[in-house]
């Protein structure tokens, strides 16, 4: 629920029935109370419950009384768990990837899910909180404020100051216990992974971008592999099929910032070939010690109790026979057709692989599966206990190079599917009377690096007598200066017409000067923006600025910021208005653009546009531009096309892009400046 108001109103008035306005939030609570409780019980999460209120709820709320949408089924299987000790104890870490792990985390979820106003839902957080794993506390919470329809307002705050331990180097952490035990204010300066030796150190700032992190964190949790609409009240729309796209993006953005530090891009990982980057996290457990490293080049070895190789294989040569045939067998043996547009998402859900699966039983779980292979190579037999590797969360992921490797090989099975389906002919991307007379940017693409400070006071542990001091860190984050893509656009109708403007880049050339084909190019597309607007007759002058970009969101504020402006409306009574900050599904701003270079990282820049009102799926949409583009779980996805549109297809004859009115291709250059 977590989407701006095109996509929740859908969902949100169909699922929840009294849903009205801030000033009355379902559940009995005002919207800053419930950010007031939420603040509070990811406060300090490894200690004491710091609330009064929510402390003595921990004490005295039972699960069993409150009041729920599933008659309690979902509370009572949890304290028989709780009752019998089978669950997960306290100061241990926590993978979403671990099965029993992630089904405890879950029983958790579903308790909140069903629960039907604030003092079930704060009752049974501060109840478990002090009973259950942290790690899976903490997970079950972000999962249930991201969907719950009580909480449709409250902004999570940011993870990497909930569990600093995930995003801070260990090096780092450490200096913030020296702090801590000496109650000595610190601000600590961090460093990205690795030495200058390693090449792929020039790109840590891509996946080591807490920011970056945030976005991938939050779109899996709005888009879970392990919803199951069975039990819940919605299905996600195009899950596969986002799915597909989120991780595209990251695959061609990351390659886009490789080439711009004159790198080549990454070569896929294969299950039969060598992993010839090897990783040092550098990053530890709150629990359970250090992340486990991996040397250069190892051969993939079993992992015991996880997958084979050989079965790996085995998955991979199904999905591509399933893309060679054109069709998925689905579990009672029923074909399921792919060769349309709707044919991505069923690829997406069969590769994730979600609940959605058609056939999880044949198909099998590529990416999940390929997330723990990779994540256990520096211990496949468990031979020395370590705990699980930064591929086995969302989190620490994409820290690791070979993360990017992994998805580059399963987006070249994404590309092989959808190179199987016949490109768009010129008729089917016209759009008749509409005509970009002049494209271009003004202001200049330029990014720089900027020091950005986060607290680390979560991270250390202590107890109510020992004073907080301010224990800070700070690291380099890509930025760019503010431009806006100006576009100039004849209406030759005599009325209104609603459009869809899309705009994308791609870098030139490769790393050897070698200019990319349209093809290629247009697969290797950053998409930049998207959105509606309304063209009256005649001439229309269009001027986006790049903070106005759907693709992307502000950074999250910082959980004091958040404290101070929740105590803030509570004290005076008043509505709390933190909404800009309500999704942090989008990209950052600041990675909008890849980091430029002192030469000027060249790109091909282009905008389509196309009929709007054939590409709406919802109304209004040139009204409300901030729709997400990374896709809506909980509503109507506002557009029809498929993600990428029109660039999606295989390209035989580029001549059919360049020859349209609505369509315009120019280059430029992005600069950095240090
Ligand atoms: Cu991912």
């Amino acid at each position: 629920m977590k989407l701006v108001v095109l996509c929740a109103l859908v969902a949100a008035a169909a699922a929840w029935p009294n849903f009205g306005m801030m000033a009355d939030s379902p559940g009995g609570a005002s919207d800053a109370q419930k950010q007031h409780d939420v603040n509070s019980i990811l406060w300090k999460v490894y200690e004491e419950i710091r609330d009064p209120h929510l402390k003595e709820l921990s004490q005295t709320f039972d699960p069993l009384s409150g009041h729920y949408d599933d008659d309690g089924v979902s509370a009572r299987r949890l304290m028989q768990e709780l009752n019998d000790e089978r669950l997960l104890e306290q100061k241990h870490w926590f993978s979403l990837f671990n099965t029993r792990q992630r089904q405890e985390a879950l029983m958790l979820y579903d308790v909140l899910e069903h629960s039907t106003d604030w003092d079930t839902f704060a009752g049974n957080a501060a109840f478990f909180r002090v009973r259950m794993n942290e790690g899976e506390f903490v997970y079950a919470i972000y999962a249930a404020v991201t969907h719950s329809p009580l909480t449709q307002h409250v902004v999570l705050p940011p993870l990497y100051e909930v569990t600093p331990h995930l995003f801070t180097n260990s090096e780092v952490i450490q200096e913030a216990y020296k702090a801590k035990m000496t109650q000595t204010a610190a601000k600590i300066k961090s460093h990205f992974t690795g030495s200058k030796s390693n090449p792929e150190q020039r790109v840590a700032y891509f996946g080591e971008d807490i920011g970056m992190n945030t976005h991938h964190v939050t779109w899996h949790l709005e888009f879970p592999f392990w919803w199951d609409d069975t039990h819940e009240d919605h299905h996600i729309e195009r899950k596969g099929e986002s799915f597909f796209w989120v991780h595209h993006q990251l695959t061609v953005r990351f390659d886009a910032e490789r080439l711009s530090n004159y790198l080549d891009p990454v070569n896929e990982l294969h299950w039969d070939d060598m992993i010839y980057e090897g990783f040092a996290p550098h990053t530890m457990y709150k629990y359970g010690g250090y992340f486990p490293s991996r040397p250069d080049k190892v051969h993939f070895e079993d992992v015991d109790g996880v997958a084979r190789v050989r079965d790996m294989l085995i998955l991979e040569s199904r999905i591509r026979d399933a893309i060679a045939h054109g069709y998925f067998t689905g579990k009672d043996g029923s074909v399921i057709s792919i060769r349309d547009s709707h044919g991505i998402d069923v690829l997406g859900d069969v590769i994730e692989s979600s609940t959605y699966s058609p056939n999880p039983e044949y198909y099998g779980s590529l990416h999940n599966t390929a997330h723990v292979m990779l994540g256990r190579q520096g211990d496949p037999h468990g031979k020395f206990a370590l705990p699980p590797g930064v591929l086995e969360h969302f989190e620490t992921a994409t820290r690791d190079p070979a993360f990017f490797r992994l998805h580059k090989y399963m987006d070249n099975i994404f590309r092989e599917h959808k190179d199987s389906l016949p490109p768009y002919t010129q008729q089917e991307l016209e759009f008749d009377g509409v005509n970009i007379d002049n494209f271009y940017v003004k202001g200049n693409l330029e990014t720089y690096f900027e020091d950005f400070e986060y607290s680390l006071v979560n991270a250390v542990d202590d107890t109510e007598s020992v004073d907080d001091v301010e224990i800070t860190t700070y690291i380099p984050r890509l930025n760019h200066k503010e431009f806006s893509f100006i576009a100039d656009v004849t209406n030759e109708k005599n009325h209104d017409v609603l459009a869809t403007v899309r705009i994308f880049a791609w870098p030139h050339e490769d790393n050897n000067g070698v200019p990319f084909s349209f093809d290629d190019g247009r697969w290797n597309a950053i998409e930049l923006d998207k959105f509606w607007v309304m063209l009256h007759p005649g001439h229309n002058h269009l001027d986006r600025s790049s903070f106005d970009s759907s693709v992307t969101v502000p950074d999250v504020p910082s959980y004091q910021f958040i404290k101070d402006r929740t105590e803030e409306a509570i004290q005076q009574g008043k509505e709390l208005h933190i909404e800009e900050f309500e999704s942090s599904l989008g990209l950052p701003n600041r990675f909008l653009i890849p980091k430029g270079n002192k030469d000027g990282l060249e790109m091909d820049l282009v905008i389509a546009i196309t009929d709007g009102q054939a590409d709406a799926a919802v109304e209004g949409l040139h009204e409300n531009t901030s729709f997400n583009h990374y896709g809506c779980a909980d509503g109507i996805y506002p557009d029809n096309r498929p993600h990428g549109y029109p660039l999606d297809r295989h390209v035989d004859d580029s001549r059919i892009f360049e020859e349209l009115h609505n369509f315009k291709h120019i280059q430029v250059k992005v600069f950095h400046h240090e």
